[in-house]
Formats: C-alpha cells, sequence, structure tokens
C-alpha cells in the first residue's frame, strides 16, 4: 500500500474576523487553496493559541455553498445574476436620481460585520461623507452606545471606555454580560475561561450580575439574579452606600474629578433598602457589594448588554463606571485601564484647541424628531422614516453588512419599510432575509481573501499590541474586493458614476489623509510618505500605524513601527499591558472627570422606578458560542446540535401558565406575537424568559439552505421600538414585557 503524503499544503497566519477576541489563526490550505484546517496559532502573542468553534469552522463559514459569487440585480421582480458593470450601472440608476433630489432621502446601515473589516473601517469616513446624509445608522443604537455617550460626558471622548483588567484584578464584577460565551465585547479577550480560572486561582472572587444563570454566572463564586432593567437602582444602591459609609476613596484620579457633591446629593434617596425590592437584590448584599469594591485593591465592574440595552442604558453604565472611578479602580492596574492603540486614537494625539462640550441633537429624526447622538440616528426610527409619507420621506438604503430584518426592534415593520423602498443596495455575501429585498446585492468574497487588522477594536483590547495579515488565499475569479466595491460606490455617491476609476478615489483618501497627519506631526507634507508599495487598505495602514503611538513617524523615530515592519512579525507585536494615562486621556472643556453632568442629573430627576404587571414576564436575551447575531446560521459545522432557539422559562412561570418542556408558547409584547418552543430550565429567574436573537431563518426568499434546516424564531418581532434610553436612543432589547400561554 502506498501513502500519498501531500506535501503541497502551507499554512499562514490570520487574524479571526467572527468576535472581538481577535484570535490568531493558523490556517492550512492545500494547492487548490481549500482550507484543510484551522487551529488557534500557538505562537500569537495576544491569544496564544486559544481558538472558539466559531474560529474553527472559519474555512467552512468562507467557502459556504449558499455564498453569492455574483453581484443580483432586480429584473421584472426577479433577483438575477448580473455583471459587476451592470450592477453599479443598477445602483448608480437608482441611487443617483435620488441624492440629486435630497441626499437625506438615502439612509445607511452599516452592521456589525463592517467592525472587522478593515476595508470598511478605513472607507467609513469617506462613505458617509460622499453619502452626505444623516439618515446614519449602526448597531450602535442597540448596542454601546450608551458606553460611548458616558465615556465622552465623563472623560470628554466617546472611544475612551475603559477596559477591565483581567490579567490582575482581584475582584471582577460582570454586569449584564455573559463573556464565557460572547467572548467579551469592549474588553473582551481570548481564552476568557482561562482568564477568569486565573483569577480565581491567585484568590480572587468572581461576581456576576445577571436576571440568568448564564455559562459566566455558573462559573461566578457569587451570582446575583438581578431583575432586568434594574441595573440603575443597584448601581445607585451602591452609590448611595459608598458615601453613606464615607468608603469613598478617589486614589489616582483625587484632584483629577468633578461633581461630588452633587453626585452625592444625587444618590441621596437611594439607599440600598429602598432600591432592594425593586432590583430583587437584598439590601445587605448591595452594602456588602459596595464595601467590597471599596476595600478591594484591585476590582473593576466591567457592563456589557445587559446594562445598556434596556431604558435607562446611558444613566446604567454612567453609575457604573462612577462605581469604578469613587472606589479608586479607574485607571489603575487591576481595575479599568483604557489602550493606546497602535494606529492612534483621539487621546494618543495632541490637544489641538479648546475641548468642546459633549453636545447632541445636531439634527433629529423626521418623524419622533429623536436626536442624533454622536454621528448616529436611533435604528429604531429607520423603519418609520421609510414608512411615514411626506417630505424628506427616507427612499433608499444602502446596508452594508447588516442583517436589519432580524436585528432591528420591530422586525414586521422594518419588512414593510424594507418592501417600501425605491432603492435598497446591499453589500452582503448572502441572499438572505434582509438582501432579498434588494434591488442590487454586491457581495464581496470572504474574509480569507482580504487583508486583516483590527483597526477598531485594538481601542479596546487586554494589550497595546497589533497584527497584521496577509490574504490567505486570492479572490476568487469574477468577484471584486469590499475595498473595490466600497470605492465604486463612493464615486456613485459623489455624482462620478459607476465606471469612475476607483483609484482616484483611493489616492484622495491618502491625500487627505497625509495632510491630516502632517498637521498632527507639525511636519511637511513631502515628509509623509508611505513605505509600501501601491494603493488599497496597506498604503493608508502604514501611514496611521507610521504616526501613530508606537510608529516611526516618518523617520523621526527610526526604532518605530511601520506596516513593512508589522508584516515581519505574523504572530503579531506585543507592545505591553494596559498603563494608566488618565491624565492623557481626559478631554473634558474643565480637564477634569465629569462625575455629575447635568445631561445625566436631569435624566436621573426624571426617573422612576419601574414596577411589576402582574401577569407580565420579562424577555431578555442570551447568545449562542457558535453563532454570530444574525449569521452562521447557514455554516454547517456551527449548525449542528440541538435546537438554540427555544423560549428558556423558570419551572415555577411555566406552571403558572401552563407551559410545557417542549410544548409550544405564545408570546406576545406591544408589537408582536411568536409560537415558539419551550424550554423549562431554572437558569431563568422567574418572572423571566429568554430568547436568542437573530433567529427566523424561514423566509421563502431568502437562500440560506442550512439554516432554513433549523430556522428558529425571530426575537425581535417582539421588540417594541419606541422604547428607547433617551440619552443615546439606545432600544431596549431586554426586559421587553412579554404575556406567554400555551399555544
Ligand atoms: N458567540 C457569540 N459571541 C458574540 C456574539 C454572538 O452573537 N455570539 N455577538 C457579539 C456582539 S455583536 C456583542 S455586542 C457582544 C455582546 O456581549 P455580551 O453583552 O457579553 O453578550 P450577551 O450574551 O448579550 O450578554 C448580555 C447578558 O445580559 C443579561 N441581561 C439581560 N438583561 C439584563 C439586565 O437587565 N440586567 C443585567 N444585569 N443583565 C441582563 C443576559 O442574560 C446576558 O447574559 O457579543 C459578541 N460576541
Ligand atoms: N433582540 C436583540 N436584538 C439584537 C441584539 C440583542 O442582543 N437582542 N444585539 C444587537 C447587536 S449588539 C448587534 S451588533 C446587532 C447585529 O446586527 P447586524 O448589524 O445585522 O449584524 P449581523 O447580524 O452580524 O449581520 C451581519 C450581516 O453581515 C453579513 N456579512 C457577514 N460577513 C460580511 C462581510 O465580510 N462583509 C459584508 N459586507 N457583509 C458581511 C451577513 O451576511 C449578515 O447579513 O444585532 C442587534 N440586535
Ligand atoms: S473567540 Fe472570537 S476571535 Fe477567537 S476564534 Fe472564536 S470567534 Fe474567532
Ligand atoms: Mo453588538
Amino acid at each position: 500500500m502506498t501513502t500519498h503524503i501531500d506535501t503541497s499544503t502551507r499554512t499562514v497566519e490570520r487574524g479571526c474576523p467572527l468576535c472581538e477576541a481577535m484570535c490568531g489563526l493558523s490556517v492550512t490550505l492545500d494547492a487548490a487553496d481549500r482550507v484543510v484546517s484551522v487551529r488557534g496559532d500557538a505562537a500569537d502573542v495576544y491569544s496564544k493559541g486559544y481558538l472558539c468553534p466559531k474560529g474553527a469552522s472559519l474555512g467552512a463559514v468562507d467557502d459556504d455553498p449558499d455564498r453569492l459569487t455574483r453581484p443580483l440585480v432586480r429584473r421584472d421582480g426577479e433577483l438575477c445574476e448580473a455583471s459587476w458593470p451592470e450592477a453599479f450601472a443598477e445602483a448608480d440608476r437608482l441611487l443617483s436620481p435620488l441624492l440629486a433630489e435630497d441626499r437625506n432621502s438615502v439612509a445607511a446601515y452599516t452592521g456589525n460585520p463592517t467592525g472587522h473589516n478593515v476595508a470598511f473601517s478605513l472607507l467609513a469616513g469617506r462613505l458617509a461623507r460622499s453619502l452626505g446624509s444623516i439618515q446614519n445608522y449602526s448597531p450602535a443604537t442597540m448596542d454601546q452606545l450608551p458606553q460611548y455617550v458616558t465615556a465622552a460626558l465623563l472623560f470628554g471622548e466617546s472611544s475612551s471606555v475603559p477596559v477591565p483588567d483581567l490579567a490582575t484584578t482581584d475582584l471582577f464584577v460582570v454586569i449584564g454580560g455573559n463573556p464565557l460565551v460572547s467572548n467579551g465585547s469592549l474588553g473582551a479577550a481570548p481564552d476568557y475561561r482561562g482568564k477568569l480560572k486565573a483569577l480565581r486561582e491567585r484568590g480572587g472572587r468572581l461576581v456576576v450580575v445577571d436576571p440568568a444563570r448564564t455559562a459566566t454566572a455558573a462559573a461566578a463564586d457569587e451570582h446575583l439574579q438581578v431583575r432586568p432593567g434594574t441595573d440603575l437602582f443597584l448601581l445607585l444602591g451602591v452609590l448611595h452606600t459608598l458615601f453613606a459609609e464615607d468608603l469613598v476613596r478617589l486614589r489616582d484620579a483625587d484632584g483629577r474629578v468633578n461633581g461630588l457633591a452633587e453626585l452625592r446629593a444625587a444618590v441621596a434617596a437611594y439607599a440600598p433598602g429602598t432600591v432592594a425590592e425593586v432590583c430583587g437584590i437584598p439590601a445587605d448584599t448591595i452594602t456588602r457589594l459596595a464595601r467590597e469594591l471599596a476595600i478591594t485593591d484591585r476590582a473593576a465592574v466591567y457592563g456589557r448588554l445587559g446594562t445598556t440595552l434596556n431604558r435607562h442604558g446611558t444613566l446604567t453604565c454612567w453609575a457604573l463606571q462612577v462605581v469604578n472611578v469613587l472606589c479608586g479602580h479607574l485607571d489603575r492596574p487591576g481595575g479599568l485601564l483604557f489602550t493606546r492603540p497602535v494606529t492612534g486614537s483621539p487621546t494618543t494625539r495632541k490637544v489641538t484647541g479648546p475641548a468642546r462640550p459633549f453636545t447632541v441633537g445636531r439634527f433629529r429624526t423626521r418623524v419622533s424628531g429623536y436626536p442624533e447622538v454622536l454621528g448616529e440616528l436611533p435604528v429604531a426610527a429607520l423603519a418609520e422614516e421609510i414608512l411615514t409619507p411626506g417630505e424628506g420621506r427616507v427612499r433608499g438604503l444602502v446596508v452594508y453588512g447588516g442583517n436589519i430584518a432580524r436585528s432591528l426592534p420591530d422586525s414586521a415593520e422594518v419588512q414593510r419599510a424594507l418592501a417600501e423602498l425605491d432603492a435598497l443596495v446591499c453589500v452582503d455575501p448572502y441572499l438572505n432575509e434582509t438582501t432579498r429585498h434588494a434591488d442590487v446585492i454586491l457581495p464581496p468574497p470572504g474574509s480569507l481573501t482580504r487583508d486583516h487588522f483590527d483597526l477598531v477594536l485594538y481601542q479596546f483590547a487586554q494589550r497595546n499590541y497589533a497584527r497584521f495579515s496577509a490574504p490567505a488565499r486570492a479572490i476568487p475569479a469574477g468577484m471584486l474586493s469590499e475595498w473595490e466595491i466600497l470605492l465604486r460606490l463612493c464615486a456613485i455617491y459623489e455624482g462620478r458614476g459607476p465606471e469612475a476609476d476607483p483609484d482616484e478615489i483611493d489616492d484622495e483618501i491618502a491625500a487627505s489623509l497625509t495632510r491630516s497627519i502632517a498637521r498632527t506631526l507639525d511636519a511637511d507634507e513631502s515628509e509623509i510618505v508611505p513605505g509600501v508599495p501601491g494603493r488599497g487598505p496597506r498604503r493608508l495602514l502604514d501611514l496611521r500605524i507610521r504616526s501613530g503611538p508606537y510608529g516611526d513617524a516618518f523617520g523621526r523615530n527610526p526604532a518605530g513601527l511601520s506596516l513593512s515592519r508589522l508584516l515581519e512579525y505574523p504572530h503579531g507585536v506585543d507592545f505591553g499591558g494596559l498603563e494608566p494615562r488618565l491624565a492623557e486621556v481626559i478631554r473634558t472643556p474643565s480637564g477634569n472627570v465629569e462625575l455629575a453632568p447635568p445631561m445625566i442629573l436631569d435624566a436621573l430627576d426624571r426617573v422612576e422606578m419601574p414596577r411589576s404587571e402582574p401577569g407580565t414576564l420579562l424577555l431578555i436575551g442570551r447568545r449562542d458560542l457558535r453563532s454570530k447575531n444574525s449569521w452562521l446560521h447557514n455554516v454547517t459545522p456551527l449548525a449542528k446540535g440541538k435546537d438554540r432557539s427555544a423560549l428558556r422559562v423558570s419551572p415555577v412561570d411555566a406552571a403558572t401558565y401552563g407551559l410545557d418542556d417542549g410544548g409550544t408558547a405564545l408570546v406576545t409584547s406591544a408589537v408582536g406575537e411568536i409560537r415558539v418552543p419551550v424550554l423549562v430550565s431554572d437558569e431563568v429567574a422567574c418572572g423571566v424568559v429568554s430568547l436568542p436573537h437573530g433567529w427566523g431563518h424561514d423566509d421563502p426568499h431568502a437562500r440560506l439552505r442550512t439554516a432554513a434546516l433549523k430556522p428558529g424564531v425571530n426575537s425581535n418581532t417582539l421588540t417594541d421600538g419606541s422604547v428607547l434610553d433617551p440619552l443615546s436612543g439606545t432600544v431596549q432589547m431586554n426586559a421587553i414585557p412579554v404575556r406567554v400561554a400555551a399555544g
């Protein structure tokens, strides 16, 4: 017997684009460029060999047979394959007249995967300027915007969200996050389980505040099963205790804060005894939590979607961060620290001119008058901006990597809106529940064909580091890079036509970046010369890296980094753990951390404690290890196993409402109803039910053949888009009041 040994495989290192943990992967391909295996890259300086099932399936993700390989264009009502010139010509034919009449009649939604895609990250600004519309939407208003608003108010810069220092903390309090499943977010880490194990091995404690006994809560030393939507009151109880028991100690923030007296007055009414009942946590537990946070040298309170996706999202995130400040954990090792990302951030650049106070509402939505926040409008407003007749109606929409028919609140209304559009152009690899409404679908090739660099996510990493990955394989014949697709869209928005030369726009972007770098470095433009040949993402990245905090500053710092140098380190370069840098970070007009901004105090004045309504349960969300929001359900190795989208109901509620395990429940909210399989589980507290989002792959016009076998149910049918956090416009996607019945 002869054994054929195939020596023609090769292994390349790649950053994983599927979540914020940013693992380094080793991808092995055969001579025909097929992916043979994906493993964790043991030599990766950041992830050290870790990977999860999603990363291990990256080959299957990219090679999913349902991915589109050609553009689709609607002809006589049907989506048909078209050539790229035909597809761009059609996008131009549909969008240009709308833009010529009213820029604001065309909206853009920039979805989650774009944050993991260097082409988008580099071109986002130009795309928005080229479109020139105020109708700008993203998942931020159903995700992290309350955290950005908090950072803008407290520290003067929205991206200054401090990261919990997992490596050395001794008390880690997670509020409304499930990092053992999500791998974390704005503070993500590869191998979160290993990091939490190490925390406990060094004698530290993990406390999880969550209405569900999630994987993270199950691994905790203490699980506080808070009532959904009431974390604000729990945190106000903690703040009250810190003042009442004289536990405030600012440590490194001493002398750098404003508003302490106002803060004390604002929380005076929220003694633990007053808030205990509403949040379902005993008063003495709240008091003990406050004391522990105050006396522990290295402690960090961290919050994610459980704190943001409710009607008090910003107040909750503010209260959380203020607890960190008052206990002296801000800007301390083992507490929360600010990154110094390799391509720089607003706070690594020198101060130019006086700081402006944070304001919102530079423009408003047409129908409900929701204010702009950090340049965005609430996603919850998009459907009504399309559906409501009148001058200024949104008639065109461009969606970059988003499945808004499943991700946005009130899916029925969103789908009605999608059907009403005069023009829908989607940049997306799938024919899914959203793109099936499109007039033009422009499919990008898989992630393995592109340069990978986590431009956005280094801002929230556990360490200061960088890794650049070259494409693992070539773009298939007949496809265009996402870079080129986006540049061509810019040309269309700018009225330069579908056949304009994308290289011209690429050059313009590079020239404008060069000018701004010259200004910040006080250099002559002629000194700012890219060190990599050609156009594309690499040129812009090189300019950004070299002008960043570790860069060679175009020769002024010869030992510094450039893209060419980074290319020599496919396992990444570590610039060290995060270090205190508060003085550099604070960019408020006063130069101090603003603990009690008027916008917050006003909102706090108007807050009412929630009351429970008899017969009503509170619906919360959950994530799944093998999903990524609404996609990956079509990827065969990730689709295996039992149904993941059942309604979790506590045994007590199941008995009360006559629901059987494995039976069906009819769930009704203010905006919709769904029928969903029931899983009776003590993982959720009594009075709480949970459903994941992103399911409901039952649209016959989509082409998601694997997902359609286990379509699941779309939870956002129940999400009421009219309930928003007033300070950020973020939708309440947790703590949704619902009624349940057998059915
Ligand atoms: N495997 C996987 N990983 C992902 C994703 C995915 O879809 N799958 N999505 C990525 C994205 S886009 C994001 S933004 C991050 C999100 O990262 P996380 O926020 O860590 O993810 P979730 O699982 O949504 O965690 C929210 C937690 O809040 C709890 N919760 C709900 N309501 C409340 C409440 O009122 N109070 C409190 N205290 N808790 C509450 C829920 O039970 C849940 O455990 O995950 C990212 N990572
Ligand atoms: N009820 C409820 N709803 C939620 C949430 C919740 O917790 N509960 N979470 C919210 C959050 S945090 C988020 S971030 C949003 C996410 O919602 P979306 O922004 O819609 O993001 P995804 O669901 O990840 O959709 C990704 C889309 O991008 C496409 N895609 C994948 N890769 C690429 C690529 O390389 N290029 C391009 N152009 N497209 C690509 C996929 O085919 C898919 O259509 O959902 C939100 N919705
Ligand atoms: S944890 Fe995130 S980055 Fe790491 S392999 Fe899994 S999906 Fe990829
Ligand atoms: Mo998200």
